[in-house]
């Protein structure tokens, strides 16, 4: 229920809500599902709605330091979505925890390599022999995160997690295409396949609970409609 969340995550829907960052209609996804909502974290533009994602970032990156362990030296934002929320996240967490000011560091890629000047695929920290956090807007089907975890791989990094603020909950595209058939999750395939954790600020059922406050009955319809079809079997 989204009124047990957390104060942060109650803080972050508030600011998704007014931010207008949910969209409803008929969206095609990068998996080609049709999906009749969006969430589209580029629209935290304002610094105002900048400041509200990074928080919410940082307090579970913070969280997951307590309850889970999770260290990490590099903040990576796969490009582009990614970007600012490498650098706001980790500009948030060295202010949150001002022990972290000298131990963290961020970096993310380019789509094309640079042939010129310092060239190089990565921007920021290099990445050989580090703990990398990747924190990327939304999960999916998970595949923008397979692409960045190999990226960091061949640059010497080890991912130690990924940190994401929507986690949609769906099962995997299936090979055959049949998207009827039960299947697992997206995280919990990239879990078992790369054994790092996930962290979400927020997932499909936070959302579907806190619409309830502002979205009309045919837009939660649909949106429970398309949770019941492409939920994961785990
Ligand atoms: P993967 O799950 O790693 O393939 O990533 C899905 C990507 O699709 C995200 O990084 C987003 O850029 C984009 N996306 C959204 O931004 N919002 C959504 O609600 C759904 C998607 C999507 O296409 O699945």
């Amino acid at each position: 229920m989204a009124n047990d969340l957390p104060q942060f995550k109650q803080d972050f829907l508030k600011s998704c809500h007014s931010g207008g960052v949910l969209k409803f209609g008929s969206f095609e996804l990068k998996s080609k599902r049709i999906s009749p909502y969006f969430f589209n974290a580029g629209l935290f533009h304002t610094a105002r709605l900048a400041n509200a994602i990074a928080t919410a970032f940082a307090h579970t990156i913070i969280d997951a330091q307590k309850n889970d362990g999770l260290e990490y030296d590099i903040v990576f934002g796969p490009a582009y979505k990614g970007i600012p929320l490498a650098s706001a996240i980790t500009v948030k967490l060295g202010e949150l925890d001002p022990k972290l000011l000298d131990t963290i560091s961020y970096s993310f890629d380019r789509k094309e390599a640079k042939d010129h000047g310092e060239g190089g695929n990565i921007v920021g920290a290099p990445l050989k022999g580090k703990r990398v956090l990747i924190v990327d807007d939304v999960i999916t089907a998970g595949t923008a995160k397979r692409e960045a975890i190999e990226k960091i791989q061949k640059e010497g990094g080890t991912v130690v997690g990924i940190a994401v603020a929507l986690d949609r909950k769906e099962k995997l595209p299936a090979a055959d295409g049949d998207d009827s058939k039960p299947g697992p999750s997206a995280i919990g395939e990239l879990k078992k396949e790369y054994g790092i954790p996930i962290y979400a600020i927020l997932n499909l059922d936070d959302i579907i609970e806190g619409m309830k406050g502002f979205a009309s009955p045919e837009d939660i319809k649909s949106t429970e409609e398309y949770r019941q079809k492409y939920k994961a079997t785990d």
